[in-house]
């Protein structure tokens, strides 16, 4: 990959809503805290309308603004393509910034149907072979204490995994006057809770636990269908048409037992995406409310002093938390991400495929459209009398 050859690596991000803020916040101050073998440089910023995308590059740190995302694709100053954008765009823009040589962070989850994740993948997986790498921002690997969750896992401090229980817990959708947004249009989001935040909690408790999920079992439901367009004089209605909340069962492989939980009315809930693991030798459990914590029931402990303790997750030894402060100051959401761009560029840099791979999303995609299928027409849903 041609770079600036002033030890740089030349971005461009297509969207500056919440996760362009929040990615241009990493993009930012990843070289200030992680070695890195290039610098990024925030070259330029896409967006759909000019005075808002030009006033958003100033307020972000972009050096350049450009309303057509073809244009900052072809670029010769921009090598990574990142696209925050609602999911109806993914599959377009990445294979576009593909096949023109750039390697591609896509948040998530990776597109609006398994077809387009598809695509995608076998996309990345040609543009591999070029030496184009390519990553999907599921960010919520990067919290230090899941990776460690991870790690307690695969090193059998757990034992054999029984359950899983994983819920995504928000509420700023209890209000049926909320306005309407892109979040709640199938045809752009692609689903409403289940692949919004749904998607978060499978990827993450794929992640911990090391496997996949082998079939799921769902109900859907959709609480309010039409809700206010925001700023309508005439107080216009709009349908929502995707699931305001997704309940699902599953079972892993290995024969776990998994239960799921994805909403957006659970009122008090901000963001909280909850993870407990129990195995025959212990248990995990993690709420990113308080995501610089991980509660640890040892099951070897006697029972006089049993119970589940609080680690803490911001020791050197912990993955990422050395890169910022000592001991006990915690860290934020928006350091999640910037693992995640650290991640990235380290790739990019030794010339290896980071994960999740498009090919992860795709895997996700393919839960995310088998909860769809079960909940639609296949769930064995038995009527309690
Ligand atoms: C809204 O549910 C949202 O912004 C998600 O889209 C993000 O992925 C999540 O990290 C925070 O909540």
């Amino acid at each position: 990959m041609s770079n600036a050859g002033d030890g740089t690596i030349g971005v461009g991000m297509v969207g500056h809503a919440f996760m362009g803020r929040v990615h241009s916040h990493a993009w930012r101050t990843v070289h200030h805290f992680f070695d890195v073998p290039q610098a990024p440089r925030l070259a330029v910023l896409g967006g759909r309308d000019l005075e808002r995308t030009k006033a958003a590059a100033a307020k972000l740190g972009w050096e350049d603004f450009e309303t057509d995302w073809r244009a900052l694709i072809a670029r010769d100053d921009v090598q990574i393509v990142d696209i925050c954008t609602p999911g109806d765009s993914h599959k377009d823009i990445a294979i576009a910034a593909l096949e023109a040589g750039k390697h591609v962070l896509c948040e998530k989850p990776l597109a609006n149907t398994v077809e387009e994740a598809r695509e995608m993948a076998e996309a990345a997986a040609a543009a591999s072979a070029r030496g184009q790498r390519s990553m999907v921002a599921f960010n919520y690997r990067r919290v230090p204490a899941l990776a460690v969750a991870r790690r307690m896992i695969a090193d059998g401090k757990l034992g054999k995994i029984r359950h899983v229980r994983a819920q995504y817990l928000q509420d700023w959708l209890s209000d049926p006057d909320a306005p309407m947004a892109w979040r709640l249009r199938k045809q752009e989001a692609g689903s409403g809770a289940l692949g919004d935040i749904g998607a978060h909690i499978i990827d993450a408790s794929q992640f911990v636990l090391g496997e996949h999920l082998a079939g799921v079992s769902a109900l859907t439901e959709t609480f309010v269908h039409k809700r206010p367009i925001a700023g309508d004089p005439d107080g216009r209605l709009d349908d929502v048409t995707v699931d305001d909340t997704a309940l699902f069962i599953g079972k892993f492989a290995s024969g776990t037992m998994a239960s799921y939980e994805a909403t957006r009315f659970a009122l008090g809930r901000k963001n909280s995406m909850r993870l407990e693991v129990n195995g025959e030798k212990g248990s995990l459990a993690f709420d990113f409310e308080s995501m610089n914590e991980l509660s640890y029931y040892d099951g070897g402990s006697p029972d006089e002093t049993a119970g589940f303790r609080r680690i803490l997750i911001t020791e050197a030894s912990h993955p990422y938390a050395g890169a910022w402060w000592p001991p006990g100051h915690i860290i934020g959401y928006e350091h999640t991400f910037t693992h995640e761009v650290f991640d990235f560029l380290t790739h990019i840099g030794d010339g290896t495929d980071p994960a999740p791979s498009f090919a992860d999303g795709l895997q996700v995609q393919q839960v995310l459209g088998a909860v769809e299928a079960s909940a639609g027409n296949e769930s064995r849903w038995t009527a309690v009398p």
